[in-house]
């Protein structure tokens, strides 16, 4: 047992020593949480609830809670599609603004139990919860501060009613990799929310989630719900003074993030699959077309967010044949662009010069930013013949940077050169399409 302690404590060391002597960091670095977020790119949002049934968006809080009724509810189905769409987890909409809760909330008395589903017995978020953990698959849970229900809603009370039931969800069915805090409340003033003690709920009972709102803690809003990220794209964001929803720094800023922001705070986009958040007997014919989702692949992901792609469970409580269906299109058609890698290299500091035998289509980046994120401009070249040529140019790289080239790029070699960074810069890896 000594012998192992000790051991321990030298592995501690070198990994100290080893740390210390590699590449200076730069500004506010990202957790080991952040980090394993930011490698989870894709995952699925379910919005799911009475508005599902009642056509609303924004259910008003007073709708009869026999109002939900799946018929077919499986959430098996939702894991297995989420699965096989190449999503690596699943964030549903415990309790939206209409303060419906998904489960028997001790909190509230607008919940499943006082819905004739199931006899009050039925229990959403336990399903999926148990769906996740048969299918070894990451879940994590949106749960809507505004409260259009509750008699307590704007209300001292209502804060620590709020942090009871985020506890009470994390406590019996977590622990979640993300807290989504949604900052809508439909124009009306926002109380005083304690977002301190909303936190220590979430981090008491789920220690590893990172906390989504427009401000962070753990992830941003992007600054829209059309599915993109900005060209440029910083992890940093100053925070002190802004609150999600009405006091968030302007959607321009948070689509960029800011080069000199004090946090690390990564941006994460949002985006219903259909035009609307949540099912409605009407909104299939505005299902994304497959080059929509592509589009909106290479200006989240290919820029450096997660993207967070909603489908609606339908009144059966299944996703809709059609919306699978357009998910493993949407998969099959990003196997298909990056099955083959051309040529690609790791642990570049400023260059990289790749050879390439094929005409290639795309470039994908990555940034070491477990250091800090640092490279502010790179230019990417090919040599044509004897000639190099500049084929494509970026700002921000960060968790991962992906570049169309505007036509087959037919060249011996490609070469990336970061022109502007903040310290040493360091590319994880360059890989040629
Ligand atoms: C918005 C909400 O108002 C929508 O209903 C939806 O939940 C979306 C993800 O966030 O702010």
């Amino acid at each position: 047992m000594k012998h192992k302690k000790l051991l321990a404590a030298l592995a501690g060391i070198c990994v100290l020593a080893v740390t210390s002597c590699t590449e200076k960091t730069y500004g506010p670095l990202p957790t080991e949480d952040q980090l394993a977020w930011a490698d989870m790119e894709y995952y699925m949002f379910c919005h799911f609830g009475p508005n599902t049934f009642s056509g609303l968006q924004w259910g008003l809080g007073n709708e009869n809670p026999d109002i939900f009724n799946p018929t077919e509810l499986d959430c098996e189905q939702w894991v297995r599609t989420a699965k096989e769409a190449g999503m690596k987890g699943i964030i549903l909409t415990a309790k939206h603004h209409d303060g419906f809760c998904l489960w028997p909330s001790k909190y509230s008395t607008h919940t499943v139990a006082q819905s004739a589903w199931r006899d009050g017995k039925g229990d959403v978020v336990k399903e999926l919860r148990d769906a996740c953990d048969k299918y070894d698959f990451p879940m994590g849970v949106y749960i809507s501060p505004w409260d259009r229900n509750h008699p307590a809603y704007g209300t001292e009370e209502y804060n620590r009613i709020f942090a009871g039931t985020i506890e009470e969800v994390h406590k019996n069915y977590g622990p979640f990799f993300e807290q989504w805090f949604d900052g809508a409340n439909g124009g009306a003033d926002i109380p005083d929310y304690d977002w301190p003690l909303f936190h220590k709920a979430v981090y008491d009972n789920s220690p590893h989630a990172v906390i989504f709102s427009d401000v962070g803690p753990g992830c941003r809003w992007i600054g829209n719900e059309s599915g993109y990220a900005g060209e440029t794209n910083w992890c940093r964001l100053d925070v002190e003074g802004f609150a999600p929803g009405k006091q968030a720094p302007s959607q321009e800023i948070l689509n960029t993030g800011q080069s000199d922001g004090a946090e690390w705070i990564p941006g994460e986009v949002d985006v219903p699959i259909r035009a609307d958040w949540f099912y409605t007997t009407t909104n299939e014919s505005t299902l994304k077309s497959l080059d929509e989702l592509m589009e909106i692949w290479f200006s989240s992901v290919g820029r450096g967010s997660n993207l967070i792609l909603n489908v609606t469970p339908d009144q059966r409580g299944l996703i809709p044949y059609a919306d699978s269906v357009r998910l493993m299109e949407f998969k099959a058609a990003r196997d298909a662009y990056f099955a083959k890698p051309l040529a690609s290299c790791t642990g570049k500091s400023r260059k990289a010069v790749l050879k390439v035998k094929e005409p290639s289509k795309c470039i994908v980046l990555q940034e070491e930013i477990k250091y800090g994120q640092k490279i502010k401009a790179f230019t990417v070249e090919a040599l044509v013949g004897d000639n190099w040529q500049q084929v494509a140019s970026g700002t921000t790289v960060g968790h991962k940077r992906m570049l169309q080239f505007s036509s087959p790029v037919n060249a011996s070699k490609i070469k990336v050169t970061v022109t502007d960074a903040f310290a040493k810069p360091m590319l994880k890896s360059v890989t040629v399409y």
